[in-house]
């Protein structure tokens, strides 16, 4: 028996039965996975504190889900097929066995390098398979893994060590991008300066890039491999976690201040994200699964490790970018691999519908059945051309959507099964209470209605705080409705109940599917010595969604252009590449409020070209500094 919906009659018995008794409905989706102790107790929560458990009084390890349990039946079927950055590579194959025998190997190797349960570990590795197999001996041992994405700088990086006083390091040599080489264990010893709490560097081989190794700190992947295998005693039994133990913390960008470590716990996180995927995805047991996510993110932790793993799926694990070495390259591993359902982002697929449809032609793309997007609003040619050139026309779509936060998808149609609109998420899994509230706090129960998207139940897969700041998680989260998760989008609701997610109604940006809080960019910018003041907004952008505008104030030493330069270097070495403006616009002033605050919207309207009508006025300072700017903005872009 599987916990797997395949008719639309059967989620809407789902999805009552999940509504009006949502402990009953979990408790039977929580049968289908391995305990080493059930729960006394399904669910406990309030949303003031917040204080959410699910599952209470459960035994378990995440990874024997994810691995043990089918090596029985499926020990030789592939776990993991890994697509190297470079199509002359030979790709890798690791069976449900063979991953269980490498986490077990790196297990051991942590556990030698003195990391125990509950002590963080921070991992920044490109996207190879030893990135997924050093996330799941994190989890085999009870370890609290934190991963950074690989763009991230090493400012970023210490930022996130520190906060969460992680006393290891996992890094490479370097990891391979298209054409280029990210010098990993470079950026990791710039950021380590800063580190008190760092005991260990674990490093390994991949790009060959010469690094510096420091005595009594770094060791090597494989000398530590070397010495697990000379030890003799290979099995790593599965430490025993409670349902509620933190699994993994992940940062992610706000409206304020530095990004924020979401921290997910086991049992709910693990029984969401597995039945998440077998629905959303309909997933059958010899289909083959591409998401095109990096680990880095969310996506990749819930639908490229865990999500996948634990419902024993085969699962393509992509190294390089979707351009490398053209723009025809996922298709081409979609034929090479037999790819059913592909899993990506909107950014992408504009993008290669950019290059053309001659990347399409003769690339078999048969195998595919099933489609799935991710990250951002898809815009209804891509949904349209994705559909047609990819899907024959025939492969439904699935356009999720769901946040960091969520730990797994909320809103979205079953590939197959529900409904489908061009740019609609549909409608909530079972278990999910979405809700849309006005501007005075209420809730709106009509439809065709747009509003504040608040979800108003647990789930089980919700965050349950932010590492270190309980306060800032209610704050963030719980605090603008009453008893409710504030999700931070604006939704339209069509008059059918379907679910269109319109974008952002806070400072935060979404830039190719990246979250980027405004803040963060202002806070780079302004370290720059020659800037005075700025201010970021988003803007429509063909590709990535939304571009990046900045405004800013500065003192001029030398001229415009250099300024310029200096301060997309300032904002790379301080968040990323994945930052950088699109725009720089220099001004001599901001629209400012009596009160002194920046007026944004009217930024926003003047980067988005929009200048005939800027609404309200009247509480601006001084309103000649707004048609200053406008005529400025006209010789950008
Ligand atoms: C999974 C992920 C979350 C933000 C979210 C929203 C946007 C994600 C979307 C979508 C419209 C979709 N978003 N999926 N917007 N349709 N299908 O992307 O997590 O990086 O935390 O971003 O992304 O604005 O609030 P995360």
């Amino acid at each position: 028996m599987s916990f797997q919906i395949n008719t639309f009659e059967a989620y809407q018995a789902a999805y009552d039965k999940s509504v009006s008794d949502p402990e009953a409905f979990w408790g039977e989706i929580a049968e289908h996975f391995f305990w080493k102790r059930k729960w006394t107790n399904v669910l406990n929560w309030n949303f003031k504190e917040p204080d959410i458990r699910w599952f209470e009084g459960a035994k378990l390890n995440i990874t024997e889900n994810c691995l043990d349990r089918h090596i029985y039946q499926n020990g030789d079927k592939p776990a993991i097929i890994w697509e190297p950055n470079d199509p002359q590579e030979a790709h890798r194959v690791l069976t449900y066995k063979q991953l269980l025998a490498k986490v077990e190997q790196f297990a051991h190797v942590l556990k030698n390098n003195n990391v125990k349960k509950g002590d963080r570990v921070c991992i920044y590795l490109p996207m190879v398979p030893e990135l997924a197999i050093a996330t799941l001996a994190c989890a085999r041992i009870g370890a609290i893994h934190s991963v950074v994405f690989g763009g991230f700088s090493a400012t970023s990086i210490a930022d996130r060590i520190n906060d969460a006083e992680c006393k290891l390091v996992i890094t490479s040599d370097g990891g391979f991008r298209g054409n280029k080489v990210l010098e990993l264990k470079n950026i990791v010893d710039d950021a380590l300066v800063q580190c008190k709490s760092v005991e260990r560097v674990i490093v390994l081989t991949r790009s060959r890039t010469p690094v510096s190794m420091i005595k009594g700190r770094d060791v090597w992947w494989e000398d530590e491999i070397s010495k697990v295998e000379t030890q003799g005693n290979l099995a790593c039994p599965a430490e025993e976690m409670d349902s509620e133990d933190p699994l993994f913390i992940l940062y992610t960008s706000g409206s304020t201040g530095t990004p924020k470590g979401v921290v997910h716990s086991t049992a709910g996180y693990m029984v969401y994200t597995g039945y998440t995927f077998s629905n959303v995805f309909q997933y059958q047991p010899d289909e083959v699964y591409f998401c095109t996510a990096d680990i880095g993110w969310i996506t990749g932790h819930s639908y490229i490790v865990y999500g996948p793993l634990s419902q024993g799926a085969t699962s393509v694990m992509f190294e390089g970018i979707p351009t490398f070495p053209d723009a025809g390259r996922f298709w081409d591993i979609v034929a090479k691999h037999k790819v059913n359902i592909l899993y990506t982002a909107p950014t992408a697929i504009r993008s290669l519908m950019a290059f053309g449809d001659e990347y399409l032609e003769n690339k078999d793309l048969s195998s595919i059945r099933k489609l799935g997007s991710v990250g951002e609003p898809i815009n209804e040619e891509a949904w349209n051309w994705f559909s047609e050139k990819i899907g024959g026309g025939e492969a439904p779509i699935t356009d999720t959507w769901w946040q960091t936060e969520n730990g797994g998808i909320l809103i979205a149609p079953l590939a197959g099964v529900s409904p489908t609109i061009p740019g609609y998420a549909m409608l909530p899994l079972p278990g999910v209470q979405p809700c849309l509230m006005d501007e005075n706090g209420k809730e709106i129960v009509e439809n065709d209605v747009t509003g504040n998207l608040c979800i108003k139940f647990p789930w089980p897969g919700m965050l349950r705080t932010t590492w270190g700041d309980h306060e800032r998680c209610k704050k963030t989260y719980f605090s603008t409705y009453e008893d409710m998760y504030f999700t931070g989008d604006g939704c339209y609701r069509n008059k059918d109940g379907y679910y269109r997610i319109t974008g952002r109604v806070d400072d935060v940006l979404n830039v190719s599917g990246h979250r980027i809080g405004t803040a963060e960019v202002e806070n780079a910018i302004n370290m720059h010595s020659d800037v005075v003041e700025s201010a970021i907004v988003g803007y429509p952008h063909s590709v990535k969604g939304q571009g990046i505008y900045a405004y800013v104030i500065a003192n001029h030493h030398g001229n415009e252009d250099e300024t310029k330069q200096n301060i997309l270097q300032t904002v790379t070495r301080l968040i990323g590449a994945i930052a950088k403006p699109d725009v720089i616009q220099f001004v001599d002033d901001l629209p400012k409020t009596r009160s002194g605050k920046i007026m944004r919207r009217i930024l926003r309207k003047i980067a988005e070209g929009d200048t005939d009508n800027f609404g309200d006025t009247s509480t601006l300072l001084d309103p000649s500094i707004v048609e200053k700017i406008v005529a400025g903005a006209k010789e950008q872009k």
